[in-house]
């Protein structure tokens, strides 16, 4: 996908994910959130023709690469637009409960267990001050790894490739879980989708 990107469906319905993820705040954080990372990630690539054939991935692992006045625009609602992409892809309601296959035998190797995992990324993303998101990636030589990032800093600039990542900003968890972040990561593992992530754990691994 590339200029002028599109607002991807949530491929479920609003309210899919309750009691977890309510759906008035899905549909704020898909309809008007996402959907203003999207215009903005648009308008500002309108005047730059040369970058429209570029996917979001492309731009964000290359910022350095693109013209200084629209640079900050795109890091900010080109990782807005990624990052959402990814996490209504990586949540679903009745998905299994944790990975299999090749995807849990490497967290095991990473991690020792898929518990310990979980306490990683609900840390990173706990942890993180003020808004970001907490990531699964699969890092520059093909390992996994977790970690936060502020605001809505992409791993793909960091050259990784986030295969399941969780936001953390107020506006996805303020209206069901008010201040109470670690509720809502905790509510969070119940909707990952862990085929997607399995998916996107091999085609990172190529
Ligand atoms: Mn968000």
């Amino acid at each position: 996908m590339a200029y002028p990107f599109q607002l991807p469906d949530l491929g479920y319905e609003h309210d899919a994910l309750e009691p977890h993820i309510d759906a008035r705040t899905m549909e704020i954080h898909h309809g008007k959130h996402h959907a203003g990372y999207t215009k903005k990630l648009n308008a500002a690539l309108e005047a730059h023709e040369s970058l429209h054939s570029r996917s979001a991935e492309d731009l964000l692992r290359n910022l350095e690469s693109l013209p200084d006045g629209i640079r900050t625009a795109v890091r900010n609602n080109g990782g807005g637009y990624a990052n959402h992409a990814l996490f209504w892809d990586i949540m679903t309601p009745g998905g299994a409960s944790s990975p299999s296959g090749e995807l849990a035998s490497a967290i095991e190797a990473a991690f020792d267990s898929f518990d310990s995992l979980k306490d990683k990324v609900s840390d990173a993303a706990g942890g993180r001050f003020g808004s970001g998101w907490g990531w699964l990636v699969v890092d520059d030589s093909k390992k996994l790894a977790v970690y936060s990032t502020p605001n809505q800093d992409s791993p793909f600039m960091k050259g990784h490739t986030p295969i399941l990542g969780v936001d953390v900003w107020e506006h996805a968890y303020y209206l069901k879980y008010q201040n109470r972040r670690p509720d809502y990561l905790s509510a969070f593992w119940n909707v990952v989708n862990w085929d997607r992530v399995a998916e996107r754990f091999a085609a990172a691994r190529g």
